[in-house]
């Protein structure tokens, strides 16, 4: 939601009429990727803090330094901070803007993967490894070789292979690595995305490695086409990929979810393989309060819920933001019911 449409907004009202509440109100977080590991629920969040990085439209006032952990027994039970889990001092090649994360678990070891500039600007995705959930997460001394651009997200097949997908337009970078190189010339977030009848730029995945250190391969495109199977376009922003890719798996398919950005949707798409193609499916969540919008979705005790954010909590400031959790519904066809955040 666009920052001078919260002008209006009687925010007591509007926290009344929010279908859930901040699942911690200590500390601000966002971009909440959910985990059930050894039966607990684990949320990896940003962790947003107030910066003197003026307003743009690349979010350079996106200035987060660390990430905690919080973990909860139930959706609506208590939550733990379990504290700095990694700084960015403790990240060798990284040097500001820890956006957001995920994790996984794979023999016994947890994985944090996280963005964030190195020293040249530019967003590489760097993978931290730990024996607990919780942290603290030992960084390894380089970025994923070949990555690029921010918001990863691991997904683990029924098959055992784990694949990241990952991604973010504007700020994220994406359109800057079009031909594969990073291009620095071009001014603004829309320097060098393609034209709005053009094919949208599409979120990537990778297989990675059996260690979960490196992509296993080159990161390929994830194509999402509308319902006459052809590629939706860039100037589609009400259904084109922007950022916050995620991946479940529910009765035999496949769902992509996604963000539009300056649509502030999430949205999602459907298929029949990690890799797609997709088809674009519907809205999971309409806009919340704040100009991003991002989530996970992840089944709990038989139960599906998004993972989500909004502002409600900091009054619309956009980099301020809370974590949040709504179940979900699907219908008989496996179509998610869209949410509305806040009761009529
Ligand atoms: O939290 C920083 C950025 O804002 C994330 O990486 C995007 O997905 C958006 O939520």
């Amino acid at each position: 939601m666009p920052e001078d449409s919260i002008d209006h907004i009687d925010f007591d009202d509007l926290r009344d009429r929010a279908i859930s509440q901040p699942i911690v109100e200590h500390i601000y977080t966002a971009d909440p990727s959910a985990h059930v590991f050894d039966g607990r629920i684990y949320i990896y969040p940003s962790h947003d803090v107030e910066s003197d990085v003026p307003f743009d439209d690349l979010g350079s006032h996106f200035a987060m330094e660390d990430y905690h952990v919080i973990s909860m027994d139930s959706v609506d039970g208590p939550a733990t901070d379990h504290g700095v889990a990694l700084h960015v001092d403790d990240v060798e090649w990284a040097e500001r803007q820890m956006w957001a994360p995920d994790a996984h678990e794979k023999d016994g070891k947890y994985y944090l993967f996280f963005p964030a500039k190195d020293y040249d600007g530019i967003f590489r995705i760097g993978v931290a490894v730990s024996d607990s959930p919780v942290g603290p997460f030992v960084a390894q001394p380089a970025a994923i070789k070949g990555s690029f651009s921010i918001d990863p997200a691991v997904y683990r097949d029924h098959g055992g292979e784990y694949y990241m997908y990952f991604g973010g337009i504007w700020g994220g970078q994406l359109q800057r690595w079009r031909e594969g190189v990073y291009r620095a010339d071009g001014e603004g977030p829309l320097a060098h995305l393609p034209a709005d009848d053009e094919p949208a730029l599409c979120p990537k995945v990778a297989r990675m490695t059996d260690d979960l250190l490196e992509f296993a391969e080159e990161p390929r495109d994830l194509v999402i086409l509308d319902e006459e199977g052809a590629p939706l376009l860039q100037g589609d922003n009400d259904r084109r990929f922007f950022e916050a890719a995620w991946m479940h798996y529910y009765q035999g398919k496949y769902y992509f979810s996604y963000s539009t950005g300056d649509t502030h949707y999430i949205c999602y798409a459907m298929g029949d393989s990690p890799y797609g193609p997709f088809t674009y499916a519907g809205r999971i969540l309409e806009p919340v309060v704040g100009w991003t919008s991002h989530h996970s979705i992840c089944e709990v005790d038989g139960r599906w819920y998004l993972f989500y954010h909004d502002s409600s909590l900091s009054e619309g400031v956009t980099h301020l933001r809370s974590i949040k959790v709504a179940e979900i519904t699907y219908d008989e066809e496996g179509r998610i019911e869209t949410l509305q955040p806040y009761r009529e």
